[in-house]
């Protein structure tokens, strides 16, 4: 199973990547079903990330967002985001296509070296007010009071997609584009329910796309794509990474 993995990426001429919160979860940042520890145990994250939550309770939202960007602060990058983003590297080396499809709002995979990154839902990162709409990258550093409000006196809110909310029209286009002219599609650490990326490996087996899955637990798709493997991604990514022949064609 693990060298079909090898032998499929070794082969691969435009690979996409999707990854969900299973990557982030060894850097300790809580898997978003198991999200709501402590505190927030008393909510259901669909109760939380939604346009209705934050115009019902913008303070308790924005708190909520707010600490789940400190803590992804507070954190760092594991050996399956640093082992994407060396496969990224020989994939452009070899002249090879690549594109990750992250569903993670964390920015892990920027700090850990991934540079052709399309994030699906957004991220904690950008904070946007919805009243004149301006945008900004937030420091790490918490805000001083929720919700944060804007120079005009707007709200603000986290640049992420909420549930019933759209993805961002451009990163659906640089998905499609990518998902139909990939041969080798690799789906790691995402339980493969939310949409519209749960959908994702029915568009790459359509264009007859070599499908992989790497994952802790089965998924919906497990049965689905041709190969797919049980286990962590910052144990089996490395391996991957390491096994992996020369891509550049000697
Ligand atoms: C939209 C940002 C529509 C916010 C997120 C069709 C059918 C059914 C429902 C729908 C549908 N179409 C739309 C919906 C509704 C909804 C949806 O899909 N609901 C689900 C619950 C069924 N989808 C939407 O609302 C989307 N919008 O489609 O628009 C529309 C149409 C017209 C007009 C208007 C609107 C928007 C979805 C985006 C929501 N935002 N995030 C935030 O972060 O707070 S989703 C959020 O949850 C994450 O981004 C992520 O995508 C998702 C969680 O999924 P995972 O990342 O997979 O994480 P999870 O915890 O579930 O699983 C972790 C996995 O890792 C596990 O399997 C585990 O085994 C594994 N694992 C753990 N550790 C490891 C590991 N694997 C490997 N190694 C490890 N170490
Ligand atoms: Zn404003």
């Amino acid at each position: 199973m693990l060298d079909d993995v090898i032998q499929s990426l070794q082969a691969a001429r435009s690979l996409v990547v999707v990854t969900g919160a299973g990557v982030s979860a060894e850097s300790g940042i809580p898997t978003f079903r198991d999200a709501l520890t402590g505190l927030w145990a008393r909510y259901n994250p669909e109760d939380l990330a939604t346009p209705q939550a934050f115009a019902r309770n913008p303070e308790l939202v924005t708190r909520w967002y707010d600490e789940r960007r400190m803590r992804c602060a507070a954190c760092a990058p594991n050996r399956g985001h640093y082992a994407v983003a060396e496969l990224e590297r020989r994939f452009v080396e070899a002249e090879r296509a690549f594109v990750l499809l992250t569903q993670n709002v964390d920015r892990l995979h920027q700090r850990a070296g991934s540079k052709r990154v399309v994030e699906l839902h957004g991220t904690l990162w950008v904070w946007r007010c919805i009243a004149c709409g301006a945008e900004r990258e937030e420091p790490p550093a918490a805000f001083t009071s929720y919700p944060p409000s804007c120079e005009c006196g707007g709200l603000r809110r986290p640049g992420v997609v909420w549930f019933g909310e759209m993805l961002a029209a451009d990163a659906l286009a640089r998905a499609h584009s990518a998902l139909e002219a990939c041969d080798v599609f690799l789906s790691l650490g995402t339980s493969a329910v939310v949409e519209p990326a749960a959908s994702f490996v029915h568009l790459a087996k359509r264009v007859g796309t070599r499908t992989l899955e790497i994952n802790l637990d089965s998924t919906p798709i497990s049965d689905i794509v041709d190969c797919s493997l049980r286990g962590r991604t910052g144990e089996i990514l490395p391996q991957v990474v390491e096994r992996l022949g020369l891509l550049v064609e000697s």
